[in-house]
């Protein structure tokens, strides 16, 4: 028998989204709710990690046995080794994800220097020397060109097998750095440790849950460490590092008399292309030919952030949004990359005069429509995908269109650079915060959305909590578009923020969360507790900083969390992984991370009692540090 549906108010806080979960249910259109609905109760053996498939003996599954031990797989596999090489699989995929993002980062330059990409440049030179001679490359009287060249070749070997470590190694503290060598997992080349966790998964392998779970770690770290801060790099490099931009946020950035374009994945190549081509007077008019009165682009998650922070584009929504967004009935075209897009689009896209536009070979949706996005010819392609749009705009049904909400204002882009200038060059004045209690500590909240959740709502419960408290909060990823709708990406957000933090943030004119940029980005954070360490003359791990990840969903934002943990900083998730089936693994991820690394994984569904734990953990490493709590 079909469930009732639940009350769109239990579904996500936010008025612009019960609206359009309503307005789904009109028009027959079935969200992620309907299937979680239809998904709900998982299998349990497979919510415990306890299913094996990596081989035709089996599948397998671990329950116990009537004298309570544990069975174990055709192979002879026990219910921590199947725990583990799942856990270790997800991550793999993960890093994959990040790494393969920052590997495309790499060809696109590579195709600038080649004079292969006649419509992308370098946006920031000055970066790309600085980035270039800290990993090792002569900059001097040299044609900037040819400096590229040499950091095409250096990220690319990131990528193989020679290395003993990663390129970006260095901006990891001395301390951390044996720590990791003396445990074997100093990250050596980004594939080749996705590979090798892929290699160790293979039956009769890797048979031992703590072994697997090191080598976790090590992936995690060549995604943290490389991959994704190549992605970041490279990205600011070639168009340009962000710095405090204006925008707004919430699916009112729709405009009910233009062309709407939403970008949708994860890498800014495409989606600048687009912008570009939007803004160009030849589209504006072709656009007005159509009826229109202009084109609007707006971003979804992570591409949405990346053109955010660097282009102030307004964001219409996270990840749950994503199909809200097309049940607006006024989107022409959703433009995707890759990752986090929702297959279950095309069909939402169908069901209005929704263009629905892959761009990645390695990223294609049955029932799309396919543009094989080449840098060659990117400005090209991306005219073509606005005069798409534009070409839907004219079968747009207005008595169809219902736009929810008002427009947020919000201010993003807040990468290390631009917040070292605001300080006046150093990061003197931040660290004096820490010391004197004005800013007690910082805390990155990572990440997406989970309809295991009331949408968004752990996310803005932390963050607001943790202000209260005077702990800076960083967003990254899908949580960008939960505190700006939040009204926390605004100086004026300041208003929740306790005494210590309001004045820090009144001072500089900021808002009390700073937008950090994509998930790649998190690369920032990591690098920027990196330079704390240093500054402070500790480890990463004596800082008084959490990562967070209240309502993860993804194999990437576990990747972040391994890799954020494997450098020293805790992390706090809303629902556990899928390992709690072994508990060896739970326990190691729970505490004996804490002796190896330390620092561990607390899951913790309310969010209250998750800042508790993170409050009194930050006024512990305070007074280790002698300062007050
Ligand atoms: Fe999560 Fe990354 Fe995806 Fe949003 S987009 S749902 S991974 S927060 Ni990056
Ligand atoms: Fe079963 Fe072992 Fe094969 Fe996994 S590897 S499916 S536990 S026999």
């Amino acid at each position: 028998m079909a469930k009732e549906p639940r009350p769109a108010a239990e579904l996500s806080i936010w008025e612009d989204a019960q609206q359009m979960i309503e307005k789904a249910r009109r028009d027959g259109v079935e969200t992620v709710w309907d299937r979680f609905e239809q998904q709900t109760p998982s299998c349990k053996f497979c919510e415990l990690g306890l299913t094996c498939k990596n081989c035709n003996m089996g599948p397998c599954r671990i329950s116990f046995k009537e004298d309570g031990k544990m069975k174990r797989g055709v192979c002879g596999a026990d219910g921590d080794v199947i725990v583990a090489r799942n856990f270790g699989r997800f991550v793999a995929g993960g890093s994959a994800g990040h790494s393969d993002h920052g590997r495309d980062l790499i060809e696109v330059l590579e195709a600038i220097v080649e004079g292969e990409a006649p419509d992308y440049s370098i946006a920031d030179e000055a970066k790309l020397l600085r980035v270039s001679a800290e990993r090792g490359i002569a900059v001097e009287k040299r044609e900037v060109m040819d400096v590229a060249r040499d950091l095409v070749e250096s990220c690319f070997s990131d990528f193989g097998s020679r290395r003993k470590e990663l390129g970006f190694i260095g901006r990891v503290p001395e301390v951390r750095k044996e720590i990791w060598r003396k445990l074997k997992v100093m990250p050596r080349g980004v594939d080749r440790e996705i590979a090798e966790m892929m290699h160790r998964t293979h039956m009769g392998c890797d048979n031992d849950a703590i072994s697997t779970m090191l080598h976790s770690a090590r992936t995690a770290l060549a995604d943290g460490w490389g991959g994704s801060m190549i992605g970041t790099e490279l990205s600011d490099i070639i168009f340009g590092v962000p710095k405090p931009v204006k925008s707004t946020v919430s699916l009112g950035v729709l405009k009910e008399k233009e062309v709407n374009i939403l970008v949708h994945g994860h890498n800014p190549v495409v989606s600048e292309m687009v912008l570009a081509a939007a803004g160009s007077p030849e589209m504006l008019e072709l656009a007005r030919q159509a009826g229109a009165e202009g084109i609007n682009i707006g971003g979804l998650c992570c591409t949405g952030n990346e053109l955010l922070g660097r282009q102030g584009i307004p964001m219409a929504g996270n990840h749950l949004m994503t199909e809200l967004a097309i049940v607006t009935g006024a989107v022409e075209a959703v433009v995707v990359d890759y990752q986090c897009i929702m297959p279950s689009m095309v069909q939402a896209a169908a069901c209005y005069h929704t263009k629905f536009i892959t761009t990645a070979d390695k990223a294609r949706f049955t029932g799309a429509t396919h543009i094989s996005f080449n840098p060659a010819t990117a400005g090209a392609q991306a005219r073509e995908i606005v005069e798409m749009a534009i070409e839907a705009y004219g079968r747009r049904d207005q008595s169809r269109v219902e736009i929810p909400g008002k427009p947020v204002d919000i201010v993003a882009g807040f990468s290390n650079e631009a917040l070292l200038e605001m300080l006046g060059g150093s990061l003197e004045p931040l660290l004096d915060a820490i010391k004197d209690g004005s800013i007690r500590g910082v805390v990155a909240i990572v990440g997406c959305n989970n309809p295991k959740f009331q949408h968004d709502s752990q996310n803005v419960g932390l963050a607001k909590e943790l202000l209260k408290r005077d702990i800076l909060v960083l967003v990254t990823g899908c949580v960008t578009t939960a505190a700006g709708k939040a009204g926390l990406l605004v100086p004026e957000g300041i208003e929740l923020a306790g005494p210590g933090l309001k004045k820090i943030c009144s001072a500089l004119n900021i808002p009390p969360v700073l937008h950090f940029g994509s998930c790649v980005d998190n690369s920032r954070v990591i690098q920027l507790c990196g330079l704390i360490a240093d500054a402070l003359g500790v480890d990463i791990c004596d800082l008084p900083v959490w990562g967070a990840s209240p309502e993860w969903y993804s194999e990437k934002a576990v990747a972040i969390g391994v890799y954020c943990v494997a450098s020293g900083i805790p992390v706090q998730l809303g629902t556990p992984p899928q390992i709690t089936g072994s508990k060896l693994v739970t326990d190691l991820a729970l505490t004996g991370l804490e002796d190896v690394f330390g620092a561990s994984f607390m899951v913790e569904p309310d969010f209250m009692k998750a800042v508790e734990i993170m409050d009194a953990r930050i006024s512990q490493k305070r007074l280790a540090l002698g300062l007050s709590a």
